[in-house]
């Protein structure tokens, strides 16, 4: 019977990984990744979110390394990764509907000044206010069109925002302007009235949510960060919200989670902060999906939305 090590939602989760896993995958054996009757020699498969560095390459005959997650930087991170273990990304079709959910909530929020609305709440100030455009006259501009960022401008649409998207290669999305690569970004900002990174963390990524990008997007935009802490300058950002050049932003990633509870992004007034909660799919989703990818790995096919180690991604 093949062993997939599983850590992901901590011990506690595994009467629950262990439920969905022998209805989608009833002839394997699904063990806590501390389980210390599992020699590393046995181990087939993983499911992992943040192993601890240099514990991956302990185990010499893995043979698929499962992500929980769609971004994988913190197992790609591993300078001891064996590389020659596919690592596949988290995609089942829950994900990328709650990304494009959580970014048209995000999109909705900063138009209608939801921020606003909920600190006169707390404050019971009727404050009249009407919200100066709709969706139909303000553009959203994605950077990152993957399997997150194409979902997103699809939902995005359908409620009538115009989306512009970029990417390093270029897409092609029907109803959606593509950009691609460093010499078009400057276009694709200066049409976006709110921007949202869904980027993966790579070392081209690092920090690009930063000053000169900012001040690239017109006076008044809207910002959404649902990619990783790591893309964004964090007092770069509230600099640009307190002086205007920046409307409002909603940031669900942070270089440090959770986020400390004296950090000024909490209580800005412009600022909605969210716990990295964009998209998490179901267990139940995570272990259909595994289940099928080891399904057709052990059928000698190929497995989709791996990561590539010379991208980064
Ligand atoms: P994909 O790999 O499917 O898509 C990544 C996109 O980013 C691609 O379009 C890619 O371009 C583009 N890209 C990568 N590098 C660059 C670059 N240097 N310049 C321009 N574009 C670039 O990833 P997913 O859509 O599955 O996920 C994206 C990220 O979203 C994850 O890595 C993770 O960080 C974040 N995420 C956050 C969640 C949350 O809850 N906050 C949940 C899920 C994901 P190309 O198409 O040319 O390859
Ligand atoms: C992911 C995440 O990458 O939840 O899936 O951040």
């Amino acid at each position: 019977m093949a062993i997939l090590l599983v850590k992901s939602g901590g011990e506690d989760a595994m009467p629950e990984w262990r439920a969905h896993f022998s209805e989608f995958a009833p002839g394997l054996d699904v063990r806590w990744w501390d389980d210390a009757s599992v020699p590393p020699a046995a181990v087939d498969y993983v499911l992992v979110w943040d192993p601890e560095a240099g514990r991956l390459g302990t185990m010499p005959n893995l043979r698929v390394i499962f992500g929980s997650g769609a971004g994988v930087d913190f197992i790609a991170g591993d300078p001891a990764l064996p590389r020659h273990v596919p690592l596949m990304r988290m995609a089942p079709a829950g994900a990328t509907q709650r990304m494009g959910e959580f970014v048209c909530w995000a999109a909705l929020s900063l138009l209608k000044g939801a921020r606003r609305i909920a600190l006169n709440q707390a404050a019971a100030k009727w404050d009249y206010f009407e919200p100066e455009y709709t969706a139909t006259e303000t553009t959203v501009g994605i950077m990152g069109l993957g399997n997150m960022g194409g979902r997103a401008a699809e939902m995005l649409s359908g409620i009538g925002f115009p989306v512009v998207g970029w990417s390093r290669t270029r897409k092609s999305l029907p109803g959606v302007t593509c950009f691609a690569g460093d010499a078009e970004r400057d276009a694709f900002l200066e049409r976006t009235k709110i921007l949202v990174c869904l980027l993966p963390a790579t070392a081209e990524t690092r920090g690009i949510i930063s000053a000169p990008l900012l001040r690239k997007l017109p006076k008044g935009a809207g910002l959404v960060n649902v990619g990783r802490g790591s893309h964004q300058k964090i007092e770069d950002i509230l600099a640009a919200l307190n002086d205007g050049h920046l409307g409002g932003a909603v940031i669900d990633v942070f270089e440090t989670e959770p986020l400390p509870a004296d950090h000024p992004a909490w209580a800005h007034p412009k600022v909605i902060v969210t716990p990295h909660l964009a998209s998490l799919p179901s267990r139940r989703e995570r272990a259909q999906y595994v289940a099928k990818a080891i399904a057709a790995h052990e059928r000698g096919e190929a497995l989709a939305n791996l990561y590539d180690h010379a991208r980064g991604y």
